[in-house]
């Protein structure tokens, strides 16, 4: 149902000395159980892209998309067509977008490390690129050319050899994906890009689909990928959970979130357009405001009320902000609000305090954090040079953001000399013995008998 008025709610959480258990019960959030409600569907998409391949995935291009579709891989001219068509300024915003992201990731590759830890005792840690990715831009209620950069330019800075694109055919545009994707894959040099829309690109890249034949002539398969990434609705990050362990995964990155901390210094005006920004996303999305001010808060829902009617998806922004993963919590003071973000672990938290530096400084969990009135989500989700495919849904307090290691893996590699063994041998054998796995020491004192 869609609220014809802004129903966004309140929770007081002041004089209440809430633990951390306690703080995240009382957080606005989505009612647990929708991933599980996607689960089932979810998983007869990866099974049915497994057992039937193309077949499967031309069934359900017909029926999510309303596309008939021979074969997902998107032809070279197209993608060099849409670059040609693209809008200059777009075009302009996109190379910009890509200069500072690739900046940003190139600086994150991690140094190797050799330690010597005595004499020819060597060991070190190498960062290795996997071999293959698969990244997922979505397309659903809007289209986002910018995910493009977000998911290859770290990748590229890896050092990934083979990177597929995968992002949903679109009925207007001839069952491709939509030509602003296809022009940034194109400006940044990806060649292997498929209309695979939702949870079947996750299983078409987790599982690969062998080349086939059929009456429209020859299917050439779809190789599978080490890591998959990208954002996406319920069912993308449901099937992510579903093939991680068969693939990496970056961080479940699902229905945006934003949450503002901001105190009575904070622009009413400022927060509740950030509030909306995000909201813009999905009628799921969700806008959660912690104040200690309840002046701010009360100009915020007025702020909301006007620009809510006015903005151009005032319906889903209504919604969303009308949701039960959204409203404000009212803190006693900047220290409970600070625990309170923490426990909440948004994906994009803003903090709109004074001297908010020094509060942001002292966040423990977020995906990103945004300082300051002038580092608006909006400047992240397309030009701050940082990334936005980011933690959802509480996934902030133990993963990360996309970034150069989503794509790394860290080798250790060791290399002892004979005597630097020999220096070692005595501990190797009493620990052998003491978990009652003497072969173990054998193997070492065998480089050590007389011959
Ligand atoms: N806020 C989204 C990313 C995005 N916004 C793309 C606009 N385009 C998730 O971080
Ligand atoms: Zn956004």
């Amino acid at each position: 149902p869609i609220p014809a008025a802004l129903n966004f709610r309140t929770v007081d959480v002041r004089g209440q000395h809430l633990s951390l258990a306690g703080l995240r019960a009382a957080v606005p959030r989505a009612q647990s159980g929708t991933m599980a409600d996607a689960e089932d569907k979810v998983q007869d998409i990866i099974s049915a892209v497994r057992t039937r391949g193309f077949a499967a995935l031309r069934e359900l291009a017909l029926s999510f998309d309303g596309v008939e579709q021979a074969h997902p891989r998107v032809p070279a001219e197209a993608l060099r067509a849409a670059l040609e068509g693209l809008d200059p300024a777009v075009r302009a915003a996109l190379e910009e977008s890509i200069r500072r992201a690739r900046s940003f990731a190139d600086a994150q590759r991690p140094a190797n490390v050799d330690v010597e830890l005595g004499e020819g005792a060597v060991v070190s840690q190498n960062w290795v690129p996997v071999a293959r990715v698969g990244l997922y831009v979505p397309g659903g209620l809007a289209v986002y050319p910018s995910s493009v950069i977000m998911n290859v330019v770290p990748a590229l800075a890896a050092g990934v050899d083979s990177i597929a694109l995968a992002s949903p055919p679109q009925k207007n545009f001839g069952g491709l994906p939509h030509p602003t994707i296809l022009a940034a894959a194109c400006l940044l040099g990806i060649e292997e890009v498929y209309a695979i829309g939702g949870a079947q690109a996750i299983a078409t890249f987790a599982y690969g689909i062998p080349a086939g034949a059929s009456d429209a002539g020859d299917l050439p398969g779809i190789d599978p990928v080490d890591v998959v990434t990208g954002p996406g609705n319920i069912f993308v990050a449901t099937a992510k959970r579903l093939v991680k362990g068969v693939v990496g995964i970056d961080s479940e990155a699902g229905t945006t979130e934003i949450a503002i901390l901001a105190d009575s210094t904070a622009s009413p005006a400022l927060v509740a357009a950030d509030l909306i920004s995000q909201a813009e996303h999905d009628p799921k999305a969700a806008s959660v405001l912690f104040t200690d001010s309840e002046a701010l808060a009360a100009e915020v829902r007025v702020e909301l009320e006007r620009q809510a009617a006015a903005t151009k998806h005032s319906s889903r922004v209504l919604e969303a902000l009308s949701g039960p993963q959204s409203g404000v919590v009212l803190v006693e003071d900047l220290e409970q609000g600070i625990a309170a973000c923490d426990a909440y672990a948004a994906e994009h938290l803003e903090i709109m305090t004074a001297d908010a530096a020094r509060v942001a400084a002292r966040i423990r969990s977020a995906g990103a954090i945004f300082v300051g009135d002038y580092s608006p989500v909006s400047l992240g989700d397309y030009c701050a040079g940082s990334n936005h495919v980011l933690p959802t849904s509480g996934t902030a307090a133990f993963s990360s953001g996309l970034n150069v290691t989503t794509f790394l893996r860290a080798i250790q590699v060791i290399n002892y000399s004979r005597s630097a063994l020999e220096q070692v041998s005595g501990h190797i054998v009493s620990l052998s013995g003491a978990e009652d796995l003497p072969a173990h020491g054998e193997a070492v004192t065998a480089r050590f008998a007389a011959r």
